[in-house]
């Protein structure tokens, strides 16, 4: 496809209104709701969707309902990621092969916004041989949906704020980006990318900034200018779903609510961090089994040849080599009276978070 270029909003933000940033909700219509009754959502806000509400999430369709219900209120803007594209498929240049590549994604995934689309207009994607078959209904049926998505800007720019799906590229005008530029970046944090106006990204969950530690919470980097918001809502087992605060527009003084659905226990025992941990995360996460157990199992990180016990059901495969699920042999720093809440319980503790950060607790419960 041509490369595309980026749709910029300008955006006047009414002095006195709270800014909340939400991204990467992932069709997790749940933690939306959660996150925003944390944040004490109202009227008086501006919420800004910063990319990616749908895919990888079991209710894609159902949460672009919700997206367009709260931007007809008025004070809801929604950015464009790069799991939101669907609009493309009616365009021009749309590739002949990009048809064959969307059916069999959807199968593989059985979900996502073209999965909800099908099962609401009552097509089983499985008995499809060609999408092409399915998707004049889908233009037909979903038009709302599809025109609004193509209404979306890739980016949102404000007096003191950008606010994008992944990137920004440094020196570039805001204007000559293409979309792909703003939606599709690893990493961004890390590439010494520094900026004059406050950049706010998704896209990149802030866990797999982490070497030793597995914390989900924004991360704002002042010499920089940039707050990376993504909690791995969806794609990690103890993620969440955060919500930027910023005061007012002329502020820089950011806080978050944070919303998972884990229960919440009480710890009864102080625990020191561990000196030493590591974080086996996803694209490294290849592990040689060392002992297999049927709770735990002792394994060597390939790559760094850290050791560490892994949960069993964690590991993808039985063979000896084999990648497994984000995982770490962090202990938490606990005092007594703190509240924790709980991922797994195990034989030997909780694997449990306190804020953001996720790791092991060995003591009494409450
Ligand atoms: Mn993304």
């Amino acid at each position: 496809m041509p490369e595309k270029r980026a749709r910029i909003e300008k955006l006047a933000i009414e002095e006195g209104r709270r800014i909340l940033v939400v991204s990467d909700i992932h069709g997790n219509v749940p933690y939306l709701e959660g996150v925003l009754r944390k944040a004490g959502f109202s009227d008086r806000d501006m919420l800004i969707i910063d990319g990616d509400f749908l895919e990888k999430g079991s209710e894609s369709l159902r949460t672009l309902h919700i997206v367009m219900e709260l931007c007809r209120r008025g004070n809801t803007r929604a950015i464009l990621g790069n799991c939101d594209e669907w609009s493309a498929l009616f365009e021009p240049g749309w590739p002949e092969r990009g048809d064959e590549q969307v059916l069999r994604y959807m199968l593989w995934r059985k979900s996502g916004l073209l999965w909800d689309m099908c099962n609401a207009c009552g097509i089983d994607p499985f008995e499809l041989e060609d999408f092409r078959e399915a998707k004049e209904t889908l233009y037909r049926r979903c038009r709302e949906e599809f025109a609004f998505l193509s209404s979306l800007p890739h980016a949102i720019e404000t007096e003191n704020f950008i606010f994008a799906h992944a990137s920004v590229q440094p020196g570039k005008p805001l204007a000559e980006h293409s979309a792909d530029e703003l939606n599709h970046c690893d990493s961004f944090l890390t590439r010494g990318w520094r900026f004059d106006k406050w950049v706010i990204v998704g896209h990149w969950p802030v866990v797999l900034y982490g070497q030793d530690r597995v914390c989900a919470d924004p991360i704002v980097d002042r010499e920089k200018k940039i707050v990376s918001i993504d909690g791995g809502c969806v794609l990690k087992d103890d993620g969440q779903l955060n919500c930027l605060i910023i005061p007012h527009r002329d502020s820089e003084d950011f806080g978050f609510v944070a919303y998972d659905p884990f229960p919440e226990r009480i710890a009864l025992d102080d625990q020191e961090a561990s000196a030493e941990s590591y974080y086996v995360r996803w694209g490294d996460s290849r592990v040689r089994v060392l002992r297999r157990g049927e709770e735990f199992s002792r394994c060597r990180h390939e790559r760094t040849g850290y050791e560490l016990d892994i949960l069993t059901k964690y590991l993808f495969t039985d063979n000896e080599v084999t990648d497994c699920n984000d995982c770490t042999d962090y202990a938490l720093p606990v005092k007594a009276g703190d509240r924790l809440r709980i991922v797994e319980e195990t034989s030997r503790g909780v694997f449990a978070k306190l804020g953001g950060l996720s790791g092991w607790y060995y003591g009494g419960l409450k």
